[in-house]
């Protein structure tokens, strides 16, 4: 098997210090960097968001996977900036206000790194004008919420609230999910798209920031 394609293998199976060795490996062989993290690296985290969509594969697999994913991406990180490689889009994340549930908002950033994405991770329990001065800091694409309780997703608007106020709602695409959160909600908030789970939110934004460039 090609040293890429067992990269991907042992991403799936979350053997990190593997993935560690076969990417040192592989840069030692000369491999390029880009092809060890889009058909090494990404692929693997890939092909675990669909297994995870289809219920063939559960939240630890995801956890076990993205932590090789990172460890893999060390290792490779130095030499892609020495070649410039240029992330996807920008993505600014968090839990909205009130909420302290991250579990599921760590798995769409795994997932939205893992299809090439640069994340600021804004943590739990976040102010909508947080949301909105980190994605301005950072020149965000962008802004990502997530809410486990009923109560909270009510401050999800309100992120949207301050982004009209200050005249930016056009500027960024706008994603939330979490448990109680329905499509319907996100018509009434007027956010750009509700997705159902961190495989489904990475590939929708993956997409929409292609569309918009
Ligand atoms: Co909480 N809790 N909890 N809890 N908790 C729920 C959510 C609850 C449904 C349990 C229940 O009553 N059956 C209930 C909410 C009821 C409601 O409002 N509808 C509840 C409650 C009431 C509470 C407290 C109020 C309990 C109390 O203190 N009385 C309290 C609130 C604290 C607070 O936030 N202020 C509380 C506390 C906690 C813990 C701290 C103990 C812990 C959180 C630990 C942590 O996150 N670090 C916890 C947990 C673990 C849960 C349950 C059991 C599991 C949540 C979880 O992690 N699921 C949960 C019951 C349940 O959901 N069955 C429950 C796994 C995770 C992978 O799924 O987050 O849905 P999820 O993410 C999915 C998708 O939703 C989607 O992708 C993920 C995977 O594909 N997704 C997105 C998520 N965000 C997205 C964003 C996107 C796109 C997709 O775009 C940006």
């Amino acid at each position: 098997m090609a040293i890429i394609e067992e990269i991907s293998e042992f991403l799936q199976k979350g053997r990190a210090k593997n993935v560690k060795a076969l990417v040192t490996q592989a840069l030692e062989e000369g491999e390029d960097p880009k092809a060890i993290l889009n058909e090494g690296l990404l692929s693997g985290m890939m092909i675990i968001g669909e297994k995870f969509k289809k219920d063939e594969v559960f939240v630890p697999d995801v956890l076990i996977a993205a932590r090789a994913m990172n460890t893999g991406l060390a290792v490779l990180e130095p030499r892609l900036v020495e070649i410039g490689n240029e992330p996807v889009g920008k993505a600014v994340i968090g839990t909205v206000k009130g909420d302290l549930h991250d579990i599921g908002k760590n798995l769409v950033m795994m997932m939205l790194k893992g299809v090439g994405f640069e994340i600021h991770d804004l943590g739990v329990d976040v102010e909508p004008e947080t949301f909105v001065d980190k994605a301005e800091e950072v020149g965000a694409d962008i802004i990502g919420m997530s809410a486990l309780l009923s109560t909270t997703m009510p401050n999800m608007g309100e992120v949207v609230e301050e982004l009209k106020n200050r005249g930016l709602r056009e500027k960024y695409i706008v994603m939330i999910g979490g448990a109680p959160v329905t499509e319907k909600f996100a018509r009434e908030i007027g956010v750009d798209y509700y997705t159902p789970d961190a495989a489904t939110c990475a590939e929708i934004a993956k997409k929409a920031v292609e569309e918009r460039k």
